[in-house]
């Protein structure tokens, strides 16, 4: 596909800061595909035969950052897949959609700079990116809480320091380059989700028209 057939959001924050609660509500409401590459990652962990399996497993124990040739062949190839599907959904229905763009929400990524200089070079540059900025103190709490049941490898006590810490060293930057260059929009994540997710609507809405 080309750059001028979809439109990206990237969505960041750190663990457990909501991301993937938001981007529910805005699939919802608001038509976009939702990518999270952390889900990605973990469907190829399990896939059989997949010679990347040990590789991410470890990582995400770690809070480690899976070498980024991985994580954008995978979300590459889910655009792809989307965009097709989309394709011959339209023509199925023999009707021409309103939006010729396909609209994605790529969620927890891009985490290191070297991710966010490949990707927009190589896939696409994003529109916007979304962050959701939320204090340690509540993000440990509800990944504790979520891990009595997620069965998630990482949301341990252990894990979850180990999140943080690569989170602060690392993916801060890459918020920071987009709030430099004026494309990020920041949210406070710490109130409840349904007031996130105003807050949210608001400030897409101002921002993309
Ligand atoms: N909850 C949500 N919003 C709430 C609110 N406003 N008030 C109260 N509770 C709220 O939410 C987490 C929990 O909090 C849920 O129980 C929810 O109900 C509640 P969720 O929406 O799941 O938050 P999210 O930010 O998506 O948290 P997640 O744990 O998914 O974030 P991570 O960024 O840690 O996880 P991800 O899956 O993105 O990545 C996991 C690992 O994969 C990484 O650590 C890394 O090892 C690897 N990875 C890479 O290597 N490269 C990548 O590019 C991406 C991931
Ligand atoms: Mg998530």
């Amino acid at each position: 596909f080309s750059p001028q057939d979809v439109t990206v959001l990237f969505v960041l924050g750190g663990p457990g800061a909501g991301k993937g609660t938001q981007c529910a509500n805005l699939v919802r409401d608001h038509g976009f595909t939702h990518l999270s590459a952390g889900d990605l990652l973990r469907a190829e962990q399990d896939r059989p035969g997949s010679q990347f399996g040990d590789l991410i497993r470890n990582c995400i124990r770690n809070g480690e950052i899976v070498p980024m040739e991985v994580t954008v062949r995978l979300l590459e190839n889910a655009m792809d897949e989307a965009i097709t599907r989309r394709q011959s959904n339209t023509n199925n229905n023999n009707s021409s959609s309103g939006d010729r763009k396909s609209r994605f929400l790529i969620d927890g990524f891009p985490r290191k700079m070297d991710q966010a200089l490949r990707f927009e070079e190589a896939v696409c540059p994003a529109r916007l990116v979304l962050f959701y900025d939320c204090p340690e103190a509540e993000m440990e709490r509800r990944l504790l809480e979520r891990g009595k049941t997620s069965g998630r490898a990482d949301d341990n006590a252990d894990s979850i320091r180990k999140r943080f810490r690569t989170f602060v060293d690392t993916s801060m930057p890459v918020v920071e380059y987009y709030e430099a260059q004026g494309r990020a929009v920041r949210v406070d994540a710490t109130p409840g989700p349904d007031a996130v997710y105003e807050d949210t609507r608001a400030k897409l809405a101002s921002r993309l028209g």
